[in-house]
């Protein structure tokens, strides 16, 4: 085979859904298209502990605790899966990581606003969650073999994320008054951000079209927000509770839900690094880098010594 024919078979595997493997040639756009969508999910995965991470210490109930400490735990494993994943494409992790850190790297936008009170948690689990599983379920089909792969691990935690979410909220929404205004207002908050997490209008979305001709993406911004909004507009009447948009409506010709316009200010506000916590997340991952350095020497020397002994071994 011939160094021309490369971007042939590359096309033929991508028209038969055979997954693209590491080794495999591929378009240096392709790669770096994933790079950057890996490597912003595995960011977005690794920030998003933070805002759950905050209400560890103040959970309800040992019971709600355990279970928000291993949601949180899972959130980390998804993005060592992730970064795992990106690595395969020949960047190096720590470059990756740098990029977060000098906010060179996007990750998304909804990880930039506070938890307020513990019906966030809930907010949380059940809107951004689920709008998390809408996209990933997606990319399980995606047409690069290790991403695809690390999806569907991660999408089976992620269902289990949004049931606890929804079962926060439930619980809350069976309470006191207050209990049932804080579910409220946590929705009220929590929505139109969750929206945003698609990304933008398919109109404006720059690299929606060729990502879904390489299948990387399997459907667009504005299909998967649509699906979003349907799903919602449905569960939310399980918690009697409302979504805080006065032009939701059921459509009857097109058999979907109609609703209001995004914010988009607000939105590409949020994306260049001026939503209300960009900074505080920004700051709090550097620091956990920092303090966690003796952990990256440590595993070295061990990785080094190990390494030594097997060379004995094998001698
Ligand atoms: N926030 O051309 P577009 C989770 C950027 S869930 C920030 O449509 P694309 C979790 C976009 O990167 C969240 N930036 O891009 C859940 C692009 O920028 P550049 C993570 C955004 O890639 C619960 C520009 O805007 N999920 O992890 O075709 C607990 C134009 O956009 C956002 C994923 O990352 C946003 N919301 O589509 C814990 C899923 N939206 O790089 C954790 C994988 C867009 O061109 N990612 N941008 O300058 C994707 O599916 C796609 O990358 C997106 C965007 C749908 C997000």
């Amino acid at each position: 085979m011939d160094l021309h024919d490369f971007p042939a078979l590359f096309q033929q595997k991508i028209d038969s859904e055979t997954k693209i493997e590491p080794l495999d040639w591929m378009p240096d756009a392709y790669r770096k298209t994933l790079i950057r969508q890996i490597s912003q999910h595995a960011h977005s995965e690794v920030v998003g502990m933070l805002p759950e991470g905050n209400w560890i210490s103040r959970a309800p109930s040992l019971k709600r605790k355990a279970i928000l400490i291993a949601k949180v735990q899972d959130e980390a494993g998804h993005g060592l899966y992730l970064y795992s994943s990106c690595e395969t494409l020949g960047t190096s992790r720590e470059a990756t990581i740098n990029d977060l850190h000098s906010g060179k790297a996007k990750y998304s936008s909804i990880f930039n606003y506070p938890t307020l009170t513990w019906a966030d948690m809930g907010a949380i689990g059940w809107l951004v969650d689920g709008a998390a599983i809408l996209n990933q379920v997606m990319l399980c089909r995606t047409s690069y073999g290790p991403y695809a792969r690390a999806m569907v691990r991660i999408c089976k935690e992620e269902s289990f994320h949004q049931r606890q979410g929804f079962d926060i909220l439930y619980t809350l929404s069976k309470g006191t008054d207050e209990q049932k205004a804080m579910c409220q207002d946590a929705i009220n908050r929590w929505w139109w951000p969750s929206l945003m997490m698609f990304g933008p209008k398919d109109s404006e979305s720059n690299n929606t079209d060729q990502s879904m001709k390489w299948k990387i993406k399997r459907k667009t911004n504005d299909e998967l927000r649509q699906q979003f909004v349907d799903m919602c507009a449905e569960q939310v009447k399980v918690l009697n509770m409302t979504l805080p948009d006065q032009e939701l409506k059921w459509n009857t010709e097109t058999q979907h839900y109609d609703f209001g316009e995004i914010n988009w200010d607000e939105f590409w506000n949020v994306v260049k690094g001026n939503g209300p916590c960009n900074k505080e997340r920004l700051d709090a991952r550097r620091k956990a880098h920092d303090e966690g350095e003796w952990v990256r020497e440590a595993a070295k020397a061990y990785a080094k010594k190990r390494a030594g002994k097997n060379k004995h071994i094998a001698a």
